[in-house]
């Protein structure tokens, strides 16, 4: 690093000096290096001709590893798919390759990247594709333009190493985008990405459709919708659901985990989070610059991001878009499940229940016995317990469950007609006392996810059930305190 000290030394103008701190303690001066590269990977020769292989989100591709840089050919397809937005509701997606986010496309630095661009025949619209790793005008899109029935080929070479978006760019663009039309490319640096133990790809999108959230059947787009900004679904990879339950993406305690992130939008911006989990590294935008310990990533519409981070402890980490609404309201929650021995040092679990009394009662145990649990509850006519079991359900199930009890299908089951809850009283008692976990099944659809432990007291327990036995059709049972009593002291 010669040439940061000579730089340091020689007598500047203040302005100047100022460039070189920030230099110094933003990339130690790295940027420098990474101009003259990028001179050179424009100059780097390909040798072989190698077909690339191409993935289905929330795969990715073989690193590229020190392979040197070929010419390799991308055979893409663009097909116009009727698929399932959510568990009843349906819309016809524009895909590449099938898929939303489209195939993700794995390179290196200097590779020359030849591009079959086919529109099926049964397609209804000319597409055509805008890569960001393109230096060229409108990133192919101008030479990709392909009506149904055709294959346009054009070529370019990747010189910015980097996770790049791409999209369709036909008119209306912003519809084209809105039906799924995006997807990523990643360019690696020379010598590959570190290794890690597991590497994902998740891309987020916002879906505008005639119907509201949930209302059933084929659901076409709503070009005022997306004009206003105003999502009825907000998802990772293309649906509610792609990522939670049996689609959950995996990893075993001690491996790292590198998340392939982008955002097609076509209108909103990630607050990219995992809730229970730092990022040791982010990628910030897709590009060279890592920061460390983060907890929540911004990723623009349009761009990208590489987190990694390693996994300490076994347990279900929910991934979200942390503009929260859009997590537990409209789809934008996805899972990754982690197995393997737990770690107490890095995190207990619940060691105790306690009961605080503020008036100097201090800190007692709870009761095991239900001798004292079960007295001094005063007693509650049923118009009290459906009042208050009400007012808890609005404060707790809801965000889950959701204001009709209808649940969001592949997440959360419902409680409305739910034959689960119906059939059996204790067990709906020790799911909201214990929480519940594994696969159960709720009027013919199975949910494989994890409800917490609710911390209620007994009476808010009998309140919020009667509450939910008698809504939406449900069977009208009464609980009371000592029910819940009798099933917490249940060993
Ligand atoms: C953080 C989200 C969340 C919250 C809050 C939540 N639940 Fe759940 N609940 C779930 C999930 C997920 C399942 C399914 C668990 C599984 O797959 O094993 C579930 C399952 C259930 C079931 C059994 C299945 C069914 O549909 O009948 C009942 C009953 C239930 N919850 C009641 C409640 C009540 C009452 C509350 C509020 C006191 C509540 N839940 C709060 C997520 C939640
Ligand atoms: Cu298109």
């Amino acid at each position: 690093m010669n040439t940061k000290l000579n730089f340091l030394n020689v007598r500047s103008y203040w302005r100047q000096s100022i460039i070189a701190l920030a230099c110094i303690t933003i990339v130690s001066c790295a940027n420098k290096e990474d101009k003259t590269e990028k001179v050179n990977t424009a100059d780097i020769e390909v040798s072989q001709v190698m077909q690339a292989e191409l993935t289905a989100p929330p795969h990715v591709p073989t690193p590229v590893g020190r392979r040197q840089a070929k010419k390799l050919i991308v055979d893409m397809e663009i097909l116009e798919e009727e698929g399932e937005m959510l568990n009843g509701v349906s819309y016809v997606y524009w895909t590449f390759g099938g898929s939303v986010p489209g195939s993700f496309i794995r390179t290196r630095v200097g590779d020359e990247v030849e591009f079959h661009l086919k529109n099926h025949p049964d397609n209804k619209l000319p597409h055509n594709i805008d890569l960001h790793a393109v230096n060229g005008p409108g990133g192919g899109a101008e030479s990709s333009f392909v009506a149904p029935g055709h294959e346009k080929v054009f070529s370019f070479k990747v010189l910015n190493p980097g996770l790049y978006v791409y999209h369709c760019a036909t008119a209306p663009v912003g519809m084209h985008i809105a039906n799924g039309m995006y997807g990523l490319i990643l360019v690696e640096p020379e010598g590959g990405l570190p290794p890690v133990d597991k590497e994902y790809y998740i891309m987020q999108g916002d879906f505008y459709t005639k119907g509201a959230h949930g209302d059933r059947g084929l659901q076409s787009f709503d070009m005022q919708k997306a004009i206003d900004e105003k999502p009825d679904y907000v998802v990772f990879n293309g649906k509610v659901g792609a990522l939670t339950g049996d689609n959950a993406i995996t990893a075993n305690v001690g491996e790292t985990v590198r998340l392939f992130v982008g955002n097609g939008g076509p209108n909103l911006v990630s607050s990219f989070h995992v809730i229970g989990e730092i990022f040791d590294k982010v990628h910030v935008e897709g590009g060279d610059l890592v920061n460390d310990n983060v907890q929540t990533t911004l990723i623009p519409a349009g761009g990208a991001s590489i987190v990694e981070f390693k996994v300490d402890v076994p347990g279900t980490f929910i991934m979200v878009d942390h503009s929260i609404f859009r997590a537990f309201n409209k789809g934008a929650l996805g899972m990754l499940k982690v197995e393997g021995e737990e770690d107490k040092k890095i995190y207990s679990g619940e060691l105790r229940d306690d009961i605080y009394l503020p008036e100097g009662g201090g800190i007692q145990a709870m009761p095991e016995s239900d001798e004292v649990a079960a007295k001094d509850i005063p007693a509650q006519s049923l118009e009290e317990q459906l009042k208050f079991g009400k007012q808890a359900y609005q404060q707790t199930c809801f965000a889950c469950h959701q204001a009709e009890g209808q649940g969001i299908p592949g997440a959360f089951p419902p409680l409305a007609n739910s034959d689960y809850l119906n059939a059996d009283v204790d067990r709906a008692i020790g799911v909201v006392l214990h929480g519940l976990t594994g696969e159960i099944t709720v009027n013919g659809e199975k949910y494989n996810s994890v409800m917490t432990r609710q911390s209620l007291s007994p009476d808010e327990i009998a309140n919020v059930l009667t509450y939910v036995y008698h809504s939406w059709g449900n069977s009208k049972k009464v609980i009371t305190p000592e029910m819940v009593n009798k099933v917490r002291n249940q060993k």
